[in-house]
């Protein structure tokens, strides 16, 4: 699938710091330690409705690790997916009317409109589940064959899942206790009451052709993939056995992440899937989170549209920290339009050097993307008239992300 274009990103002096970042496996910061090339998984947007600030603030989450690799001399690969067929989608194609080829089509156009206006650096691949079917299937016939996987015993629908025992360790990625992941699993689009299942957590691998639904050839017969296997499958095959981070909001710690990784490590043989697991927050609106099915979204296509400044929307999601569930509210955008203009005008003005704060800028960073410190610092330094705007302009822009001259 073709991704969206990159922003340029200007070289900024002294030398970059190494990441730290807090991981759900292990529940403490961490610091990430990749090779030459850095490999990070994020988990795409299943393309049923336009991107909205939830999306976005996770998205911007890890353009910022992205940064930071850059900034400490690594390359970066990064991949992301698009599931690109899946029940939530398929029920809202159905709903409208609209053939869900089409719905997909138009809502990931929108997302690289809102991606780019957001200054997003572009994943290297990205990858819908359609595209890759052939490496899905083959993938769950592996599992079926070494014994890791089943056929549930339904005459009409004998699909296939996956046995969370095979793996020895399910459940080290969320840390949940064993009720609260059956409670995450029934309300993330598990079925732990599905009978003829092994295990109630174990999820869906395969699943046979329904009348209605799209469906794939394939050695298990025609089907669709469940949703983990989508991501274990196209991470693995373009990154490695052992990726350097698996990135998501923190509604995918369980059982997205946990299953995806489980899918993998059985795949590969190797553990851990992930060198580091990262969660963003919930963004909210009027104490809820925004989520498609409370239908409470503010989409950054609307915003755009309206004249709001892609770089107010993006210092405003930034000035809460990533992994705090945080509200969006017309006082956070317009706290952001005000320090936005304040940052402008000190980016063009002559004055000593600063080369303090482009250091503190880093540092707080790599400090688990302490953002709201790296704005009160930026806000210090545009509050002092002494001071020249254009290296820590180009900072701000490089390390941030916000572009301000
Ligand atoms: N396609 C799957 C991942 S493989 C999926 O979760 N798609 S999504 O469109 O529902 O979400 C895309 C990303 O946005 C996920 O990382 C999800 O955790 C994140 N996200 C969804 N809602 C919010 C929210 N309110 N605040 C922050 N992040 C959110
Ligand atoms: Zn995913």
């Amino acid at each position: 699938m073709q991704s969206w274009p990159s922003p340029p990103i200007p070289g900024i002096s002294g030398t970059g710091r190494q990441l730290r970042l807090y991981d759900s496996a292990s529940g403490e910061v961490r610091p990430s330690d990749p090779g030459p090339t850095a490999t990070m998984y994020v988990c795409g947007i299943t393309p049923y409705d336009a991107t909205h600030l939830g999306h976005a603030a996770t998205y911007l989450t890890f353009d910022l690790v992205h940064r930071m690799w850059l900034d400490a001399g690594h390359r970066v690969h990064y991949v992301q997916n698009i599931t690109d067929v899946d029940d939530p989608l398929l029920e809202r194609a159905q709903r409208d009317g609209v053939f869900w080829r089409k719905l997909a089509e138009r809502e990931i156009g929108l997302f690289r409109d809102d991606m780019t206006a957001l200054r997003v650096i572009p994943p290297a691949d990205y990858i819908g589940a359609v595209e890759a079917m052939d490496e899905i299937t083959t993938a769950v016939q592996q599992l079926l064959d070494s014994g890791a996987a089943y056929r549930v015993a339904d005459a009409d629908y004998p699909d296939v899942y996956f046995d969370v025992t095979s793996s020895g360790h399910f459940g080290y990625e969320s840390r949940y206790d064993e009720p609260t992941m059956l409670r995450l699993s029934a309300e993330r689009g598990g079925d732990p009451d599905r009978p003829g299942k092994r295990q109630p957590l174990d999820p869906l691998l395969w699943r046979m052709d329904r009348p209605g639904e799209p469906s794939w050839p394939s050695p298990m017969g025609r089907g669709r993939p469940g949703w983990h296997i989508e991501c274990a499958v196209i991470a693995s095959n373009r990154l490695g056995p052992t990726i350097d981070l698996q990135g998501g909001g923190s509604d995918l710690i369980f059982p997205h992440h946990e299953c995806s990784a489980a899918h993998a490590e059985v795949l590969s043989g190797k553990r851990p899937f992930a060198r580091l697991y990262t969660h963003a927050g919930m963004i909210g609106l009027d104490g809820e989170k925004m989520s498609k099915s409370k239908g409470n979204l503010v989409f950054v296509s609307r915003l755009l549209h309206q004249g709001v400044d892609p770089m107010a929307m993006r210092l405003g999601l930034l000035s809460g920290h990533y992994r705090q569930d945080r509200a969006w509210s017309d006082e956070v955008l317009i706290t952001a339009q005000e320090r936005l203009d304040r940052w402008r005008k000190a980016a063009v003005r002559s004055g000593a050097q600063a080369p303090a704060v482009v250091e503190a800028i880093r540092d707080h960073l790599a400090d688990d993307l302490d953002t709201p410190a790296v704005l009160a610092e930026v806000d210090a330094w545009a509050a002092d008239d002494t001071l020249d705007g254009s290296a820590v302009g180009d900072a701000v822009d490089a390390l941030l992300g916000v572009k301000l001259t």
